[in-house]
């Protein structure tokens, strides 16, 4: 095969592949008009539409209390949360799209299956403790996660991430203070947050991915630096971080192995269940099937809204046509 390409093909191919791997080597950014391997383009498109169909889930769980929030203001605080989430995802799949896929396709192959979104948007909601416990958990895994990626290689990822982390700050903070304020209440409020708690604290930590071994992508991805940490140094970070958290707040963790380690300066913690991991992620958890359904019939209903939308922008093309 070597013998039919041109020399000048070989070098031409040498000198963009030397351009990308020193702009990662130099901690630069890879943008959508520069060369890419094709797995490396293939990675991104996986990750990003992953975190996108996530943000867009993600609006589910909490949604189910929008009509039911206790008071004005936290039905306002709820929706406006939920609103930056849907936002979130737009950036994302703006993203995504500069690597040539149409946010069309992405949404078929999540309704599909063929691509997948996080495992812990497949748990229930079945108290308002949940929606606390949720921006303080959930929010603060997201974080823990995306920060580095601010500094993952591909720009228009890294910059998305830098404004989705503000926000998800934002979030974390106000799930804090709503557990708080319920922490103040009665015993039943109080009730409310441990169960809720015992129910999350598990998930979050799958929200990292399986553990570094069995993790397929980790090395490629660390090489190429779209990821910095790998699951399960994340992990840790998070656990340490939360374990305080929990105390300032009077709540416990359901694990009876977590304890603070002086040698190794982290908290251990317990097995993680990964059976229940790999039936969630392969679509058997508590709410898949209701969440696709769902995302689903939103698509449907909507399609009316880009049928207008592309009818107005073909008059809008047509009318500049005209003009000039
Ligand atoms: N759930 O080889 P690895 C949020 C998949 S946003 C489902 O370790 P990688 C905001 C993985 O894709 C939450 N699938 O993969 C919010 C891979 O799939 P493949 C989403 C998972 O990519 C808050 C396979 O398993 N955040 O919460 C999960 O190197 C509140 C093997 O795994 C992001 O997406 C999982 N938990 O590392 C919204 C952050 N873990 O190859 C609403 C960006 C792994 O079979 C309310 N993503 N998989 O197709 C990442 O940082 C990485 O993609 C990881 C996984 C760390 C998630």
């Amino acid at each position: 095969m070597n013998e039919t390409v041109q020399p000048e093909t070989v070098d031409a191919d040498r000198a963009v592949l030397d351009h990308f791997e020193s702009t990662i080597a130099h901690d630069q950014r890879i943008e959508p008009r520069d060369w890419m391997p094709e797995k490396y383009r293939k990675t991104m498109i996986r990750q990003i539409a992953q975190h996108a169909h996530s943000e867009i889930i993600g609006m589910q769980p909490e949604g189910n209390w929008i009509t039911r929030a206790p008071s004005l203001r936290r039905k306002a605080i709820l929706l406006a949360k939920v609103q930056d989430e849907a936002g979130h995802g737009m950036y994302l799949y703006s993203a995504a799209e500069t690597l040539g896929i149409d946010r069309g396709e992405m949404t078929e192959m999540l309704i599909s299956g063929r691509q997948k979104y996080s495992s812990i948007f497949n748990y229930p909601t079945p108290s308002y403790a949940d929606v606390g416990v949720i921006g303080w958990l959930v929010d603060g895994a997201a974080i823990c996660n995306q920060v580095p990626l601010c500094r993952s290689s591909f720009g228009p990822y890294a910059r998305a991430m830098v404004r989705i982390c503000k926000e998800e700050s934002f979030h974390q903070r106000q799930g804090y203070e709503l557990l708080m304020t319920m922490m103040r209440g009665t015993d039943t409020q109080r009730e409310m947050v441990q169960e809720s708690v015992n129910r999350w604290w598990w998930p979050s930590l799958m929200m990292f991915g399986p553990p570094d071994e069995q993790s397929p992508n980790t090395e490629q991805s660390m090489a190429w630096k779209i990821k910095r940490h790998t699951n399960d140094e994340l992990r840790q970070r998070y656990v340490d971080m939360s374990v305080p958290q929990a105390e300032a707040l009077g709540v416990t963790f359901p694990d009876p192995e977590l304890r603070w380690n002086a040698a190794t300066g982290h908290y251990d913690y317990g097995q993680i269940d990964w059976d229940d991991f790999n039936r969630v992620v392969s679509g058997d958890g508590p709410c898949n099937a209701e969440r696709i359904e769902h995302r689903r019939s939103a698509h449907e209903d909507g399609a009316w809204v880009r049928e207008a939308a592309i009818a107005y922008a073909d008059k809008q093309a047509a009318r500049t046509k005209t003009a000039a």
